[in-house]
């Protein structure tokens, strides 16, 4: 089997990190605005009061906000299927519970869309990645609150009814499965711990919120535009047992289960086993109301969306750690680390596709991936970004066998940060991902500038021959 001739390559990104404009277009401000980035797995440090003169990496991303159209010529002209990228909820509703949608907002991405589709980019937009509306945060304590399901609800109405016809495929939750993985769920639910709170009880209720909204968000979208698709979004942490001893197997299938316990609900429409053994274990509780279990059935995603950057152990002696996109895990002696100490391993995407193909037999799309690295800017200007290349290379030929050889069904891969953007881990500009430069440092020093690395006309080599020229 070949890849699909509608494979949609692309590139992929989220508001937050991205559009600036931060206090534009009636905007209002979401968790992100008020922190300095740090490291994921802490609380962040929620600033009331925005410091003026202070730089907070959010505020202007790179500023997509007013040059979107430079940014969308670029990705056209490496042949791009399709761009991945978020909306933010509060340019749509500022303080998540208003009654009527900010105009400005929705016109501000009607713009960006029929850009988009003008160079017949399918827009794949993620619903909430990142950025939930601060005063929801405030005012209702964001998803420790029943009441965000509502005004979850009626965004997601808007924004269906409105880019009907234009968007065509739509995530709801980016990395939903952190949640339980992370410390500190603030990025993924706006929830920072309070003293002496039961913190998995709070993981489980704002879970359980979240799939609700996610499934009527699914069931909205089937029925307001049924030509459109509609996934979930995982972090998927491929997990190897440290050694063969029987005990590393257990634990890693343990590993698992917080991931699972998303996807099962996602794909299945209900709690499985693996979702009782994972309260269980854990000791969580969390009420459920009649009609949700209906709800939940009823809202089943067309599609698993997921984000793969590195591979991780588990095992009854690992004392050896590594980094990795928001969940940590033992280090593989077998693999190379990058600078930001996340592990390389294609062949973990591959597994990544067989396994969560094996256990839901519905399409996957890859929603990211990629390598995060200092680039160096020649004398000339040019950037020769050969590790880039490299990394990419072999996850292509990964994600290929899984198809090819093992039969798997993929609709697309779009790479993080095709063009440079802030990060969402450190809120860094030098840790970059992208096939286009931004000329931007980590103070927010620079003009903004975008040129093309040598990935660029690289990527769009591989586009052009469907995948066929690494
Ligand atoms: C994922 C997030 C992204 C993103 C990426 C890279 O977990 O969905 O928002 O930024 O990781 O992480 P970082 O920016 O920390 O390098």
């Amino acid at each position: 089997m070949k890849l699909r001739k509608d494979f949609l390559w692309g590139g992929a990104t989220a508001a937050n990190q991205f559009e600036g404009g931060y206090l534009e277009g009636g905007r209002g401000l979401s968790i992100n605005d008020v922190h300095k980035g740090g490291n994921v797995s802490t609380p962040r440090v929620i600033h009331e009061t925005i410091h003026e003169g202070d730089y907070y990496p959010s505020h202007e991303g790179v500023d997509f906000y007013h040059r979107y159209k430079e940014d969308i010529a670029l990705l056209a002209e490496m042949g791009f299927k399709c761009f991945r990228m978020s909306i933010a909820w509060s340019r749509i509703f500022p303080n998540g519970d208003n009654p009527e949608p900010n105009e400005e907002g929705l016109q501000f991405y009607d713009n960006v869309f029929d850009e988009l589709l003008k160079y017949g980019i399918e827009p794949v937009v993620t619903l909430s990645h990142y950025e939930t509306p601060l005063a929801l945060v405030k005012n209702y304590g964001s998803w420790r609150n029943r009441k965000m399901i509502q005004f979850f609800q009626n965004y997601c109405r808007v924004v269906f009814e409105r880019y009907k016809g234009k968007v065509k495929y739509w995530m709801t939750f980016n990395e939903i499965n952190c949640i339980l993985g992370n410390e500190n769920p603030y990025l993924q639910a706006g929830i920072n711990f309070k003293e002496g709170e039961n913190r998995i009880d709070v993981k489980l209720q704002a879970s359980h919120y979240m799939m609700v909204a996610s499934a009527l968000a699914v069931a909205d979208c089937h029925r307001i535009d049924p030509e459109a698709k509609i996934g979930c979004m995982l972090l998927y942490p491929t997990t190897y047992p440290a050694t063969c001893a029987p005990i590393d197997q257990v634990m890693t299938r343990d590993a698992m289960a917080m991931t699972y316990y998303f996807g099962d609900v996602f794909v299945r429409g209900r709690y499985t086993n693996t979702c009782t053994a994972y309260q269980e274990k854990t000791g969580g509780h969390f009420t459920m109301e009649p009609g949700d279990e209906k709800i939940l059935k009823e809202g089943t995603v067309d599609y698993i969306a997921f984000s793969y950057y590195s591979s991780k152990i588990e095992g009854a002696r690992v004392t050896e750690f590594t980094g990795g996109n928001m969940m940590r895990g033992g280090k593989n002696p077998y693999l190379e680390t990058s600078d930001w100490g996340w592990q390389t391993d294609p062949i973990g995407l591959r597994m990544a596709l067989n396994q969560l193909y094996d256990r839901y037999q519905i399409p996957l799309f890859i929603a990211e991936n990629g390598l995060g690295a200092v680039d160096q800017v020649e004398a000339d200007g040019s950037i020769i970004d050969d590790y880039r290349i490299d990394y990419l290379a072999r996850h292509i030929q990964a994600f290929k066998d899984a198809v090819e050889k093992d039969h798997v069904d993929l609709m697309g891969y779009t790479p993080w940060g095709p063009i440079d953007i802030v990060s969402a881990g450190t809120g860094e500009m030098k840790k970059r991902y992208g096939f286009i430069y931004v000329d931007k440092d980590d103070e927010g020093n620079g003009t903004l500038n975008r040129s093309r690395k040598k990935s660029f006309y690289w990527y769009k080599k591989v586009i052009a021959s469907n995948g066929d020229d690494l």
